[in-house]
């Protein structure tokens, strides 16, 4: 009987041949394992996936046991409200991204693939901190083994299009690479891991050296784009562009910041706790202390003047409230 192999099915087994390390392996088996179509002509090749798994997970249970405690350096922990990991061909300007904007000693240089680890940076919006990730660069034929794993775990992927160089050919480098991987959001065919969060990462476009590029390359890049995607032009000799860039990425990591007020205290407008949009009073309280969100008896509000005045100065409000970028909240505890 004919396989009648999808082309869902071709694409994650591309993503499988192409995979580097035994983490994307798993993933990519696991979607060709989802998306098979279940019938007698494919039995085979079913009972073939399952064995590849099961060898491909013993495996990477064997290097984990032989690496423990060895540091992976494209394992960039989280810091700050939202991690933006940088991707871009050589030259295309991460670094001078990230000594612009962080204190990180970011090389930045006229010669290509300078970066050769990555290196992370805190960058700062307003009141929050955002981390921003330099890379090493990818080309067409190459690209560092651990990238996966640090676009993987980030927030949102920033990809750097030098626009006084080739714009069409850094586009299709780097879609491809994302696309390829399952990186790239695709509400049409979502990727979930086991635990059903996403494999797949938003993305935007950072426009880098504005200053040194033709009037017109901005709607060369548009031209360029096969899916609708954000773009934030900039140029590091451009401070207000930078910022207006972390109010982008403020803005795309969709999250909301709140300040804690004690009772009888007065607020502290210093270091908001950071959440996701459409979070909830009772969610804040989880997020200061878990004991302390099961004793959770009441909440007053003082909304953030953008929240359109539904909210009187210190109303009270229940727990299933759900909180306003700026909102200050006061918990009350049984
Ligand atoms: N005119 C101008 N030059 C820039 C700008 N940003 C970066 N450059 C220059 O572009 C060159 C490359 O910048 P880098 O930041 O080192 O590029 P990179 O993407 O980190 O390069 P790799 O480490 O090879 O991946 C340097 O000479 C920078 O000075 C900019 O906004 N305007
Ligand atoms: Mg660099």
């Amino acid at each position: 009987m004919p396989a009648n192999l999808t082309p869902a099915y071709l694409k994650a087994d591309k993503w499988f041949r192409e995979a580097t390390t035994d983490e994307e392996k798993i993933l990519a088996l696991q979607e060709m394992m989802r998306v098979i179509p279940k019938h007698k002509g494919t039995e085979h090749i079913q009972a073939d996936l399952r064995k590849k798994m099961s060898a491909l997970k013993e495996s990477a249970e064997k290097k984990k046991k032989a690496t423990h405690g060895l540091l992976d350096i494209f394992h960039i922990p989280k810091s700050g409200a939202g991690q933006v990991v940088l991707l871009g061909l050589p030259n295309s300007g991460k670094s001078a991204i990230v000594a612009a904007i962080t204190h990180a000693k970011a090389h930045v240089a006229d010669f290509p693939f300078t970066t050769s680890i990555p290196l992370p940076g805190i960058a700062h919006f307003e009141d929050i901190k955002i981390e921003i990730v330099d890379m090493p660069p990818i080309t067409a034929e190459f690209a560092p083994t651990g990238i996966v794993n640090t676009l993987r775990n980030c927030d949102i992927i920033g990809i750097c299009v030098d626009l006084s160089g080739n714009i069409a050919e850094q586009i299709k480098v780097c879609f491809d690479f994302l696309e390829a991987r399952r990186l790239m959001l695709d509400p049409n065919n979502p990727i979930l891991d086991e635990g059903g969060k996403s494999l797949a990462r938003k993305c935007f476009i950072i426009a880098t050296k504005k200053d040194s590029a033709p009037p017109e390359a901005i709607d060369n890049l548009k031209k360029q784009l096969t899916r609708p995607m954000e773009i934030s032009a900039i140029s590091v000799t451009d401070r207000a562009s930078l910022e207006k860039m972390l109010a982008d990425v403020f803005r795309l990591l969709e999250i909301v910041r709140v300040y804690a007020k004690k009772p009888g205290h007065e607020v502290d407008m210093k270091d908001p706790f950071v959440l996701h949009k459409g979070s909830t009073v009772a969610d804040l309280a989880l997020l200061i202390h878990k004991e302390l969100a099961e004793k959770l008896k009441t909440a007053r509000c003082w909304a953030s003047p953008g929240s359109g005045g539904k909210i009187h100065d210190g109303q009270n409000v229940h727990k299933t409230h759900i909180l306003c970028d700026k909102d200050t909240i006061e918990l009350h505890f049984a």
